[in-house]
C-alpha cells in the first residue's frame, strides 16, 4: 500500500498556546500531505512502492539515480513528521515536564543534567542555518544530538545526512513549523515547544532502539 497521512494523535488545537491551531493544521494537512503524495509519485512502479517508509529511507543508496533526490525529501519528510507528530502532546496532559524511565537518567548520563541537554539541544536547532531538524539519537551506547538539513534523517547514514543512529526525538526548525506565531523567532518556539514534548513517546523510542 502506497503511504498515506497519519491521522494526528490529538486535535489541531491542543498544542495551544505553544504551538497553533493554524500552524498544525497547515503543517500535516498541507505540507506532510505533500509529502507523502511526493513519495508515492517517485516510488511509483518500484519495488520500495509498498515497502516501509522508514526501510526506504535505510536504503536511499539503493534508489536509481534519477528517484533518490525527491525520495530522499519526501519519503524523508513523510518519516520525519509521522515521527514528529507522535513526539508532542497537550501540555500538562503528556507534554512537557522531565523525562523519565531508562531515557531520563541517560540524558543525565551523556549531558550533565536534563538542562544541559536542553541547552545543546536547542543549540542544534537553532545552528542548522534554513531548513532542517535537531535530532537526539541513541548510537547504541549512548545518546547524542545532531542536525540535519531539509528531510534528512540520521537513519539515512552518516554519508548522507551527516549523523547516524536512532532517533529518539527530533524537532522540526522549518519556517513552516513555526513562522505563523514566531515568525523569524526561532529559540521562542523551541523554547515553547519543550512544553509539548512528550517524554513518554521518547523513552518508549529509547527502549526500541535499544537503550535501558
Ligand atoms: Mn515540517
Amino acid at each position: 500500500m502506497a503511504f498515506t497521512l497519519p491521522t494526528l494523535p490529538y486535535a489541531q488545537s491542543a498544542l495551544e498556546p505553544h504551538i497553533d491551531a493554524m500552524t498544525m493544521e497547515i503543517h500535516h494537512g498541507k505540507h506532510h500531505q505533500a509529502y507523502v503524495t511526493n513519495a508515492n509519485k517517485a516510488l511509483e512502479g518500484t519495488r520500495w512502492a509498498d515497502a516501509d517508509p522508514v526501510e526506504v529511507i535505510r536504503q536511499l543508496a539503493e534508489i536509481p539515480d534519477d528517484k533518490r533526490g525527491p525520495v530522499r525529501n519526501n519519503a524523508g519528510g513523510h518519516v520525519n513528521h509521522s515521527m514528529f507528530w507522535a513526539l508532542m502532546a497537550p501540555a500538562g496532559a503528556g507534554g512537557g515536564g522531565v523525562p523519565g524511565g531508562g531515557v531520563g537518567p541517560a540524558i543525565t548520563a551523556a549531558f550533565g543534567s536534563f538542562d544541559a541537554f536542553k541547552e545543546k539541544f536547542a543549540a542544534a536547532g537553532t545552528g542548522r542555518f534554513g531548513s532542517g531538524w535537531a535530532w537526539l539519537v541513541f548510537n547504541g551506547e549512548k545518546l547524542e544530538i545532531c542536525s540535519t538539513a531539509n528531510q534528512d534523517n540520521p537513519l539515512m547514514g552518516k554519508g548522507i545526512a551527516g549523523c547516524e543512529g536512532s532517533p529518539i526525538l527530533g524537532l522540526d526548525v522549518w519556517e513552516h513549523a513555526y513562522y505563523l506565531k514566531y515568525q523569524n523567532r526561532r529559540p521562542d518556539y523551541i523554547a515553547g515547544w519543550w512544553n509539548v514534548v512528550n517524554w513518554s513517546r521518547v523513552d518508549e523510542l529509547y527502549r526500541k532502539a535499544g537503550g535501558k
